[in-house]
């Protein structure tokens, strides 16, 4: 079965089918398709974001999509940068300075975090699903590790011992935010068949 996600961001694509293509589905997203999508994230929840974006390509082009909407809450920041993540001190500043702001602006403070994920599934007919995943975890003190994107190199999770850039892309598909919100669509998907 063919899903197509409504991301432009290829971290995602790269989680998406890595978690999906093993089970026998075929992943396309925005960055197959012509033209690039805007999208207005006009929501004020990531459940509302992930079906903003969910709906809009189903409206163009009448098949099953699959949208994530995803974040970062830092509870001394008042669960910010939260559904404005991707947004946070504006598009083009990299993740170093972003990460290190975070890092600065929890010092001496609770180091709570989570990381969360609302994936909204619009199938072919228009029936709608929100999913959602989260996963706490603490603020780093230093960024720590290569893999993974965005804010994974400040994002310690306790079990583990270190920041979800510092273990391969199983373990943190195993336990991510992304991970557990597909984790329910995929139970959905495989027991509606
Ligand atoms: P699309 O809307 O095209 O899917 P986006 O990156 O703009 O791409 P969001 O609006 O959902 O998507 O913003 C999510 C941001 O939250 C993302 O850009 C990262 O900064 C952060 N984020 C989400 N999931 C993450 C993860 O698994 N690891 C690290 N950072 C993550």
């Amino acid at each position: 079965k063919e899903i197509l996600i409504a991301t432009s961001n290829l971290h995602k694509v790269e989680e998406f089918k890595k978690m999906l293509e093993p089970l026998g589905y075929t992943i396309k997203s925005c960055l197959d398709l012509d033209e690039p999508v805007e999208i207005d994230e006009t929501g004020t929840t990531f459940e509302e974001n992930s079906l903003i974006k969910a709906r809009t390509l189903h409206e163009m082009f009448h098949t099953a999509v699959m949208a994530d909407d995803s974040g970062l809450a830092v509870d001394a920041m008042d669960g910010a940068p939260g559904v404005y993540s991707a947004r946070f001190m504006g598009h083009d500043t990299s993740y170093t300075v972003k990460n290190n702001a975070i890092i600065e602006a929890v010092k001496g403070k609770p180091r709570g975090a989570q990381f969360v994920c609302a994936i909204a599934y619009v199938e072919e007919d228009g029936t709608e699903h929100v999913f959602k995943g989260v996963v706490e975890g603490e603020i780093a003190e230093t960024i720590i590790g290569e893999h993974g994107f965005g804010y994974d190199p400040i994002f310690y999770y306790p079990p583990y011992g270190t920041t979800l850039a510092n273990v391969s892309d199983e373990m943190k598909n195993a336990v991510s935010h992304r991970g557990r919100a597909l984790k329910q669509c995929v139970e959905y998907l495989e027991g509606g068949r």
